[in-house]
């Protein structure tokens, strides 16, 4: 039979028997079901002849914006299976984002939340874009969107699309420089490749229970977390988000964990998260954001367990990792992944640089993805002639083979997780009555690790007021991207060719959130 390159690579041995499809896939704390590797086939199944019934074609994309469930990892492989192209975008995205991806990915069908239905018709039919919805399933009787009912009534059998090593499989949105959002175009072999090379490096096995509470939309959760576990035939204990109390009501059960930094401090500063209650843990994986190593010191006093970190992109799913055995060491995002090229070049000249000296990370390999969705030009700045594609993080290999990440050349803020790229906020803020102009910046935050403040500049004789701006923008942009302070001061300082000074504003501003 023809393959599905990712959906047979991370599955055809789960359901090749009986027994096998036996095995548990995920358990969900919250409403008390279980997920076999045969559910897993059966759902995906279903949606996947609900997709083509609805229209939707090898190379189609399918927009999805849904609270997290399960049902929405069966999504995602049906998509897959039925050769189409996934496409998931952060829950927190307001309507006016939404329509930038809509347009620009020109989806067969989106599916949203139902209880943002009307936010999205007439957008929907104004695009020529059919509007789907699902929602959180809370057991097998209720249904709670049109996705879900039509699965419900759709057959289990489907015979997954024949789809080769560098069709798509997915395009994730990630923000340029310029403040518009690109789409990352991943291949079926981009994933699988990646996901094989994970289950290896950290030894992932069947017997593996992986706690899940990162959101879905994005290459940590949906790919790292998820693909790893159906790759290894491994299980997930499947939280809608995290709260420092569900890790700690269900790690007595895991085997694993996944999070970004801001899991690991929260957890730490509850005193209910002792070393007894993961004394049986195999295994702490951070990354999407640097972990202080102060944070790594002080979770391995607490339990004894030292992180394992590891660096990725949206573009190249991971990158670089800590070794399993051997030195995990603080500060450092480890070696490169076995099948990846890592180089350290001088940004200017492109040339790649002695070990210990700092410059642009820059990588290849299997996990690298293929350009930007409809953006040749872009896609032609960001790779070298040989392949390397730019990262725009800036790092040093240390004498040891350990990379480091000291920066980033792209002007990016990471908070708790997420990325925020200036510019976008920037042009929203430009707009606003009275402002002259801008710096949005980020600074440290306790919990989050960096935090937005944006720092405006009225027009000569405007008053600005931090409140009102606030207040303007929420409907405009996603939450978490939202200014935590808005500072006003005379000017923005410039260098010699006229150049905002984010370095001075940063640290003008470096402790106005620290509690
Ligand atoms: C929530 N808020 C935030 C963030 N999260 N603000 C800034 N940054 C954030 N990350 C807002 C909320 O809207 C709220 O505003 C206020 O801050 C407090 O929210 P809180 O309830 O404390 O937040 P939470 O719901 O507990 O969420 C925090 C979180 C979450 C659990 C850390 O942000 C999270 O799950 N982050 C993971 C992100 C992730 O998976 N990144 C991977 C990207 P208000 O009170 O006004 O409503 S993939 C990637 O980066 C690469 C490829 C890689 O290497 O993995
Ligand atoms: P994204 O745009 O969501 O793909 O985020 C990718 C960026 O997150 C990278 O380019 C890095 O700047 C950052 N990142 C991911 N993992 C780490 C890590 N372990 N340490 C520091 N930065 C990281």
């Amino acid at each position: 039979m023809a393959r599905n390159h990712l959906f047979d690579g991370l599955l055809a041995d789960k359901l090749s028997s009986p027994a096998a499809r036996k095995a548990l896939f995920a358990t969900l704390p919250d409403d008390g079901r279980r997920y076999t590797y045969g559910d897993v086939e059966d759902v995906s199944g279903r949606f996947a002849n609900v997709l083509v019934e609805l229209g939707v074609e090898p190379g189609d994309r399918v927009a999805v914006q849904v609270p997290k469930s399960i049902e929405a990892i069966m999504l995602y492989l049906a998509v897959v299976r039925a050769g189409a192209v996934f496409l998931p975008l952060n829950t927190g995205y307001t309507p006016a984002e939404i329509e930038y991806f809509l347009g620009n990915a020109t989806p067969r069908i989106f599916v949203c939340d139902p209880r943002k239905r009307a936010d999205y018709e007439a957008l929907t039919a104004s695009l020529g874009i059919g509007l789907e919805t699902m929602g959180v399933w809370q057991n097998h009787d209720t249904s709670a969107g049109s996705l879900n009912d039509a699965g419900l009534a759709a057959p289990t059998g489907f015979n997954s699309v024949a789809r080769s090593a560098n069709d798509l499989a997915a395009i994730l949105y990630t923000s340029g420089t310029t403040g518009r959002s690109k789409g990352a175009m991943l291949s079926h072999a981009n994933l699988l490749s990646n996901a094989e090379t994970l289950v290896d490096v950290w030894r992932f096995t069947a017997d593996d229970v992986l706690l899940h509470a990162l959101p879905i939309f994005h290459t940590h959760g949906l790919f790292v977390a998820t693909n790893v576990t159906l790759c290894a035939g491994a299980s997930l204990i499947f939280l809608p988000g995290f709260s420092t109390e569900a890790v700690i009501a269900n790690i007595p059960d895991a085997t694993s964990m996944m999070g970004v930094p801001t899991f690991y401090t929260r957890l730490l500063d509850d005193a209910g998260f002792t070393g007894d209650l993961v004394r049986h843990m195999r295994l702490f994986i951070s990354g999407s954001a640097p972990l202080l190593a102060e944070t790594h010191v002080q979770f391995e006093e607490r339990t004894g367990h030292r992180i394992l970190e590891r660096y990725g992109m949206t573009e190249t799913n991971m990158n670089t990792s800590n070794p399993y055995e051997g030195e995990r060491r603080a500060g450092t995002v480890g070696f490169p992944l076995p099948g990846v090229d890592l180089r350290i070049v001088d940004a200017e000249s492109g040339k790649a640089l002695p070990q210990g000296e700092i410059g642009i990370i820059e990588v290849k390999g299997p996990n690298v993805f293929s350009g930007y969705w409809e953006m040749p030009e872009k896609t032609k700045e960001e790779f070298r002639d040989d392949g390397f594609f730019i990262t725009g993080d800036v790092g040093v290999i240390d004498a040891d083979g350990y990379v480091q990440i000291v920066g980033r050349s792209k002007d990016l803020i990471i908070s708790g997780g997420y990325n925020i790229y200036p510019k976008e906020l920037e042009l929203l803020l430009d707009e606003e009555d009275g402002v002259l102009e801008s710096a949005v910046i980020g600074v440290p935050h306790a919990d989050f690790g960096e935090g937005v403040v944006a720092v405006l500049v009225p027009k000569a004789g405007a008053t600005l007021d931090e409140a009102v701006i606030l207040e303007r923008i929420k409907p405009k942009i996603a939450r978490f991207k939202q200014p935590k302070r808005v500072v006003i001061i005379k000017d923005l300082p410039r260098n010699t060719m006229g150049k905002v000074q984010k370095n001075v504003l940063r640290d003008a501003f470096k402790s106005l959130l620290q509690e």
